[in-house]
């Protein structure tokens, strides 16, 4: 058979056309951006500390933990999502706000979570029944499918921040939800939560006979359920006398595999000193920067974002990323990159640094700079 070749021009080709959308078909040939040269779906956005910290205290004065979802937590909505309460095509970000004497009640959820904790103390996160303290700086994890529940037993609010993989579970269609019993679960506090008694010496893993297998079978996720402030402190501290070029970064690992915490959520903590500059890299998959502690730049393709403790910078997939610490500086990362490296999509790029010139560089976007 002979391919009848259409012009643009050609009557027929429009009624071609009308009558695929008609059969819900598309042409590849007429797609624009399905397939760009590099990653280009998301621009850098910063959120402010001040700004997440003056609304979150507002919400708990004027709205109750029981007011839908069970939780009072903002969710960074990157504008580049169109109105979705997502930072990243594959990341939630939030600050979540827990006033003195509330509970936020027991629930669970195929989407995994984790918690850095930025402000407050005393607060208790019971997860599988397990109580895990939390203070400033700790790293709590609420895996896929374990009951969770937040209790403040104390007169002041805890601020944390909550990192979540449901923008990609949601568009995997993989979303599950169940809310706990009625009843108010007891706990009694401890020093250690189980899961660190058991997991919390380096490198000295428990031996059980037989091994108990986890209910999203094992070693799916860290048996190791709270990151100690002043483990990572003093991990970062040890690296950088021992490297002696003023930048270190650790890896929140599972201690039974080395790797990362959840299937789905890489978490670092980025030390720099003050003076520090990071080479310009790129790498695949979206990030989520919590300034811990610190000031500094970064320079996100051109774009340079100041920020100071508590401001969030979201970096997309494949944007090139150079860090410059004003003070001793310490940033937390969360990122998609276990996902990215399980499809066989990592890759990395060094960059010729992109320098902050005066005055060279439009000021990128914020959220009430
Ligand atoms: C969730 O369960 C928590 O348990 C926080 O603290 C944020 C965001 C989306 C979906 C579930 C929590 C969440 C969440």
């Amino acid at each position: 058979m002979v391919t009848r070749r259409f012009h643009d021009s050609d009557p027929a080709v429009d009624g071609l056309y009308s009558d695929l959308a008609e059969a819900d078909l598309q042409p590849l040939w007429r797609q624009e951006g399905l397939l760009p040269r590099t990653p280009n779906r998301l621009t850098p956005f910063l959120w402010r500390w001040k700004t997440l910290r003056d609304l979150a205290g507002r919400s708990g004065e004027l709205v109750g933990i029981d007011r839908g979802g069970d939780r009072r937590v903002l969710a960074l909505a990157h504008p580049d999502l169109g109105g979705l309460p997502f930072a990243t095509h594959t990341l939630w970000g939030a600050v979540q706000f827990l006033g003195g004497g509330e509970l936020a009640p027991a629930h669970r959820h195929s989407p995994a979570a984790l918690r850095l904790v930025l402000e407050g103390t005393g607060v208790w996160t019971l997860v599988n029944g397990d109580p895990i303290a939390m203070e400033p700086g700790d790293l709590v994890l609420t895996p896929g499918q374990t009951w969770h529940e937040h209790h403040n037993p104390g007169t002041e609010p805890m601020v944390w921040f909550d990192g979540l993989d449901l923008p990609l579970v949601r568009n995997l269609d993989a979303v599950f939800f169940e809310p706990g019993p009625d009843e108010l679960s007891d706990y009694s506090p401890r020093p250690h939560s189980s899961s660190e008694q058991r997991f919390s010496v380096a490198g000295l893993v428990p031996v059980v006979d037989p091994v108990p297998v986890e209910p999203t079978g094992p070693g799916r996720f860290s048996p190791l359920l709270a990151y100690r402030w002043s483990a990572v402190d003093a991990a970062l501290s040890q690296l950088i006398d021992a490297g002696g070029f003023g930048a270190a970064t650790v890896r929140y690992s599972d201690p039974t595999s080395g790797r990362d915490v959840m299937p789905t959520l890489r978490a670092e903590m980025h030390r720099m000193l003050a003076g520090h500059q990071t080479p310009a890299t790129r790498r695949v998959g979206s990030g989520i920067w919590l300034v811990f502690r610190g000031s500094g730049s970064t320079v996100v393709d051109g774009h340079a974002f100041s920020w100071s403790a508590g401001d969030i910078l979201v970096t997309p997939s494949w944007s090139a990323v150079e860090h410059e610490a004003f003070e001793d500086s310490d940033l937390f990362l969360l990122s998609d990159e276990p996902v990215i490296e399980a499809a066989g999509l990592a890759r990395t790029a060094n960059e010729p640094t992109q320098g902050v010139r005066e005055g060279g560089l439009a000021q990128a976007s914020t959220a009430g700079s």
